[in-house]
This record gives C-alpha cells, structure tokens and sequence, in this order.
C-alpha cells in the first residue's frame, strides 16, 4: 500500500456518481491505494474499511491471487467476442459460479453490473412466459425501497423515489409495488430477523387479485435490502413470497447483487434462507469487484423453454454485452472463488455474525441511534434525522468516521456496515467502536 502524500488532481471533469459533486470538490476525500482491509487515503492516512468497498470487496482488498490472474490473462487473451465465440474461462466461471446457486440455477448469463443483471433478469422473465404461449404476463412486481440499478429496467421495479421522480414518464409500463418491510415502532433493535412482519407478504395476494395472475411475469426483491438502510426481511416473510409466487406461476426473482458470495455467511442469501427462487441477480463480490462483472443465475427450465421455442439455428435471446464475460473480468471471477472457497470465507462471514451482532447493538443508547439492524455482516443503524436536515446528521458520522481511520456507508440518516469478511474480530470492535465516539461528537 502506498502511503506517501498525494498531490490533489483538478476534479473539474469528472461528474461523479450518486454524489454531491459540488460539496465532494470542496473538500475532496480519495483513495489511493489499498490492501486487505485497509485503504490508504491521498492524505497518507491508514483507513480500515467497514464497507467492502460498496458491498463487494469480500475477500479484502488487492489480493495478490486476483491481481495475478487479471495480469496473465491480460497477457494470454486480453478481448474475446462473446456472440458467437467463446473463450475457455467464460464457460469455467459459468460453471463455478453455478456451483454455488440453488439446485437447478446453473444456467448463468453474464453482464457487467448489476443494473444490468437486473435488466437482463426481467428480459429473461419475459422471453420465457412468451415462450410458453404466456405473452400476455408483462408486469412486475417490486417493492418499496427496493434498489435494483439505474436502468430503466430496475429504477421501474425499484422503490427509491429519488432515483425514480427525474424520469417517471419514462419507467417501464405495468410495474406495481409491495409494501417494505422496515417498522420501526413494531420492530425497533430486532437482533436478525424481526419477528413482526411476515404478513405483508400477503399484499401480494391483493397485487395478484388486482392485476390477475395472467397478467404478471414476476416479483424482484432483494432478499435483504441493503442500499435503501438495511431492511432486514420479517421471520417468515419470504417464506410467503416464495409461496403466493408458486401458487400463481409468477417468476421470483432474488436480487443477489449484495448478499450473494458470502455476505449472509452463505453462498447466497437464497441458500442462508433456504429458498429457491427461479432467478438471481449477481455482481459486486462475484469477482471481488477488480474487474466490472454481473451475472444472471436462471433455473434450467427456463434456460431449456426459451432456448427450446427458437428455430434450430436462431439466436434464442436477442440480449447480450459486448463485454459479457469478459476474460479478465471472468479470470478474476475464478480467482475471486477460488479464495472464497480456500479460506473458508462465507463460513468464516457465519462465524463472525453474532460477535457482529453483538458489537452493533452494543451502539444502543448511543446519542440520535433510533434504530439497529443486522444480519450476516451487515448492519444498519439508523439515526433520529435533525428537524429540517434529513442525512445531515449521519453524513457529519460519516465524516467523523473517516476522520478517525474508519470508513463506513450512509445513506439517508441510516449507516451502513458490510466489511470484508475477512474482518478481524478486533476489527469488528474497532469499527464499532468508532462509530460510538464519532456519535457522541456529533449535535
Ligand atoms: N441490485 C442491488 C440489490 C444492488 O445493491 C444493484 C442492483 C446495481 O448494481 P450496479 O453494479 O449496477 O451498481 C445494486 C447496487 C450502497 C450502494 O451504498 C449499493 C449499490 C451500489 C452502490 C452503492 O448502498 N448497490
């Protein structure tokens, strides 16, 4: 890692992502270099990191094995078209990242991203009710607070107003929404699962009785919602979900892009629950983010309907990326497994779950924390806003954080934890432990 002072560049040009470009360039805050679990900042500061990156360096930060892959497989074949050619490792990443799906979703198509998993998802959805005879099932069904990407796809079946209020004559037609699930005054400092709530699964009976069945092609949630703060699902909730969906033929689809590869303390969340859904979404710790990768996880059935409807000879699914399963994004992907499977880390993300627990809801009673959610290694810890500053008063945490060597994610006036799951037990307290002194400075 390298630790010398960085020179400030002009931040002029670039016009960054979901931030408040003209605060940001007042004061910058970057990153220069990383390792393990720590980032260096420009200013030479040792920076540990309580958010794996966004959600998705799960195996900590430049690990030489990745790097190392990414490198020779520069060298070998830097670019392969994906229609059709192929190239070894698109098909070897395919098969690893099968293996650790639910039985039966070992059909994987790759993207870049999430927002593109999610937009690829819902085309796949959609081709395999037209390809059943089934076209006139066209809507889906999302859910509030629901974060699915920026496509115009996933800010359709997302629930986030903001992403959503700039284009609203532009969403996609036919989408409608369930309920989410955070209630505070009902659930407030659940410790996992909250044991309030699985009833709001039946509001998707009512969808069902007002669209009619013949109508929907399928329901998107995140089995635990993590960019909206945090919503941890009701005991029981996805249970019903899984059940209503069946009952009426409708495709449920998990969005995975967070709490797929290990972030429960399982392959995926789908696993962690012991619930198949038909898709999942993927990204973020697929590859432990060195290179932008996504990917679709479809059940066989749907894989074998859609592709069996075609002529013999016709391209089956008129969808794809000119960098879907790019090699160096899919050599990392084998390497990035590789080491989740070596050390153990999704058991190891299990093991440390109730130390984490523990070490977040040791924060109640701190100063402005109304509220404290966890599960897996993710935890959320919401604020009681300022009157008339909604997010004021978590950003000056997260700015207090940073400031004493800890970074951590907020949005609104949640924060939000998700470390490596490398995170040392140690760690975990330092983390923490911060964030109660950065609130007890905080008006
Ligand atoms: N689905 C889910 C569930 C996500 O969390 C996406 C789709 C979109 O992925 P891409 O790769 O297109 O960004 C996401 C992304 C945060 C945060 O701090 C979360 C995400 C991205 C950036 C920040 O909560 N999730």
């Amino acid at each position: 890692m390298n630790s010398e002072a960085h020179p400030m560049p002009d931040t002029d040009s670039l016009w960054m992502p979901f931030t408040a470009n003209r605060q940001f360039k007042a004061a910058p805050r970057l990153l220069v270099s990383a390792s393990g679990m720590y980032y260096m900042s420009h200013d030479g500061r040792r920076i540990l990191d309580g958010t794996a990156g966004l959600w998705c360096v799960n195996a900590g930060h430049c690990r030489p094995e990745i790097a190392q892959a990414i490198a020779r497989q520069s060298r070998e074949l830097d670019y392969a078209p994906g229609f059709q050619m192929g190239h070894p490792l698109a098909f070897e990443a395919a098969s690893r990242v099968a293996q650790l799906m639910p039985a039966g979703l070992d059909r994987i198509f790759f993207t870049n991203s999430g927002s593109e998993s999610v937009d690829t998802a819902l085309k796949i959805a959609l081709s395999y009710h037209r390809a059943r005879g089934q076209s006139q099932r066209v809507r889906f069904i999302g859910r509030e607070r629901g974060y699915h990407g920026v496509g115009f796809g996933g800010i359709s079946v997302g629930g986030i107003a903001a992403n959503r209020k700039p284009f609203t004559a532009n969403l996609m037609p036919g989408t409608d929404h369930l309920p989410h699930t955070l209630n505070i005054a009902e659930a407030a400092f659940s410790r996992g699962q909250p044991a309030w709530g699985a009833h709001l699964a039946d509001e998707l009976e009512r969808l069902v009785t007002l669209h009619d069945a013949s109508t929907i092609a399928g329901v998107i949630v995140e089995p635990l919602a993590g960019s909206a703060g945090v919503l941890v699902p009701p005991r029981g909730y996805l249970e019903r979900l899984h059940a209503i969906c069946a009952r009426h033929g409708l495709l449920l689809i998990f969005d995975e892009v967070i709490t797929g590869f290990g972030r429960l303390g399982a392959a995926t969340a789908s696993e962690y629950f012991g619930l198949t859904p038909d898709i999942i979404t993927l990204a973020k710790g697929i590859n432990n983010a060195a290179v932008p990768l996504g990917a679709v996880a479809v059940n066989r059935v749907i894989y074998d309907t859609v592709v069996g409807a075609a002529d013999a000879g016709a391209i089956e699914l008129f969808h794809g990326y000119t960098y879907s399963a790019h090699p160096l994004a899919v050599a990392a992907a084998v390497a990035a497994l590789d080491i989740y499977r070596r050390e153990g880390l999704f058991e190891r993300a299990r093991s440390l779950s109730s130390q984490f627990e523990q070490a977040a809801h040791a924060l109640r009673g701190a100063p402005h924390v109304r509220d404290i959610r966890n599960l897996g290694l993710v935890a959320g810890i919401e604020l009681e806003p300022r009157p008339g500053a909604a997010g004021s008063r978590a950003y000056e945490v997260f700015l207090a954080c940073l400031q004493r060597g800890v970074l951590v994610r907020y949005t609104g006036d949640i924060l939000a934890l998700s470390p490596p799951l490398i995170v040392e037990p140690a760690q975990i307290e330092q983390i923490f432990g911060t964030l109660a002194e950065a609130l007890r400075t905080i008006a």
